[in-house]
């Protein structure tokens, strides 16, 4: 591919954009590459600057679930534009916007709209130690849940759990009160709870690339809240409106009692949500004296867009369509002969360069990351863009379709 053009914008960002890009994931470094500029996007496709046309399983990092500029949304948006941008003030749109989410996600009884995933998770870990009057939460190894100085954490050295600052810049303080335990174990987690406000889980990880929870996990989960009188925190920023219209709560049939959500329910736009029972979101302000706040919480522009996604999500059988694709990249991949495991659970998938069983933070990172990054360099050369890293999720849509699959095998043959 010619990415000359990319390049040179690449060159040109870096001068007044930290690492040239404004989420570093995007800078592509853990592929050993440099980025490719976007101009447009379009179904399963998006173009680069140069022109040059992939097949797009990155979705935006999730948010494309109808595919890139989905017509649905584009008229939504242009239909409510000359209204104005933003008002600061209520809108009928956003009562329709909520009782749309706790339609689809029902243990979801009030919710408060943010602008993006980690604004949501930020609402819901205060609203839980307001509510419980507890501080400690717990959080799993390799979950990722937004840039918040809380759960920028890791676990101390030796056995204890309790985090410390991954990042410079994140005060001791603000991770003193964070409990690290490794996903996929209930037991960590239960002695973990004791005491503790909240845990908050990826119910499907896809931040240490897609590990699934493996049976009986999240009704342990439940039950060790219900044992200690913590709160069980979903963060299905990712797999929300995903795995299943009411996301992996609904999918594996565990109510937890306060969910965040982001990406899908946006529709490209800047939105995030939290949200749960009642008795426990009434001690948010204005109500109650928990704060939060957001000036474009609620935007005119992204409810417009999040409702007609999630409108697009409400037909019959969108979700068995996407499972269906998803199941067809799956077997693509494994029948490249790539030397892979892949977890999938609906319309999210990884491929790990390992050979042992992929089941927490440990075992991901045992991966290959090299033979990953060489792999998805020669996919982006022929005309597959993947997510560039070894542990995040690829992502799959309704706009893809057989011959995606087909043009995806061809580019697999070429990388593998
Ligand atoms: P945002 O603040 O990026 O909207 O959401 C944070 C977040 C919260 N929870 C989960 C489960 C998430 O996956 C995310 C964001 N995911 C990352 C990477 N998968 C977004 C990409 C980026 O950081 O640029």
């Amino acid at each position: 591919m010619n990415t000359a053009t990319s390049s040179a914008l690449y060159a040109r960002a870096q001068r007044h954009l930290v690492g040239g890009v404004n989420s570093p994931v995007r800078a592509m470094s853990s592929i050993g590459r440099e980025p490719l500029f976007i101009a447009r996007a379009e179904g399963a496709y998006v173009w680069d600057v140069d022109g040059n046309r992939y097949v797009d399983y990155l979705g935006t990092w999730g948010p494309a679930m109808l595919g890139h500029a989905p017509a649905a949304v584009i008229d939504a948006v242009r239909a409510v534009l000359p209204d104005g941008t933003s008002f600061g003030a209520p809108t009928e749109r956003e009562i329709v916007f909520a009782e749309t989410v706790c339609e689809a996600v029902p243990s979801i009884e009030q919710l408060r709209m943010t602008s993006s995933g980690s604004e949501a998770v930020m609402g819901a870990l205060r609203v839980a130690r307001a509510a419980t009057g507890r501080e400690a939460i717990v959080k799993t190894i390799g979950g990722y849940h937004g840039a918040l100085d809380p759960l920028l954490a890791e676990a101390g050295s030796g056995a204890t759990t309790l985090g410390v600052p991954n990042s410079p810049g994140v005060p001791k303080g603000a991770t003193a009160t964070t409990r690290l335990v490794p996903f996929n174990d209930p037991a960590a987690a239960r002695a973990g709870l004791d005491g503790a406000a909240a845990i908050i889980v990826e119910p499907v990880a896809g931040n240490m690339g897609v590990v699934p929870p493996q049976p009986g996990y999240l009704d342990a989960l439940r039950d060790a809240c219900d044992a200690t009188g913590a709160l069980l925190i979903f963060d299905e920023v990712m797999t929300g409106f995903r795995v299943a219209r009411g996301g992996a709560q609904e999918r594996y049939g565990v109510a937890p009692d306060l969910t965040c959500l982001g990406k899908v329910i946006g529709g490209g736009l800047p939105v995030g949500a939290f949200g749960g029972r009642r008795d426990i979101m009434k001690v948010l302000a204005p109500e109650g004296p928990c704060y939060q706040a957001g000036t474009l919480s609620g935007n005119p522009l992204a409810t417009a867009a999040g409702l007609a996604a999630m409108g697009e999500l409400a037909r019959d059988g969108v979700y068995e369509q996407v499972e269906q694709t998803s199941a067809a990249l799956e077997e693509a991949i494994i029948d490249s002969g790539a030397p892979v495991v892949v977890n999938r659970v609906g319309a999210m998938l990884t491929a790990f360069f390992t050979d042992q069983p992929v089941t927490d933070y440990a075992s991901a990172t045992a991966s290959d990351t090299e033979a990953f990054a060489s792999f998805a360099r020669k996919l982006i050369d022929a005309g597959v863009y993947p997510p560039p890293s070894q542990f995040e999720a690829w992502f799959v849509g309704l706009a893809h379709h057989e011959s995606h699959i087909a043009m995806t095998r061809d580019a697999l043959a070429a990388a593998v």
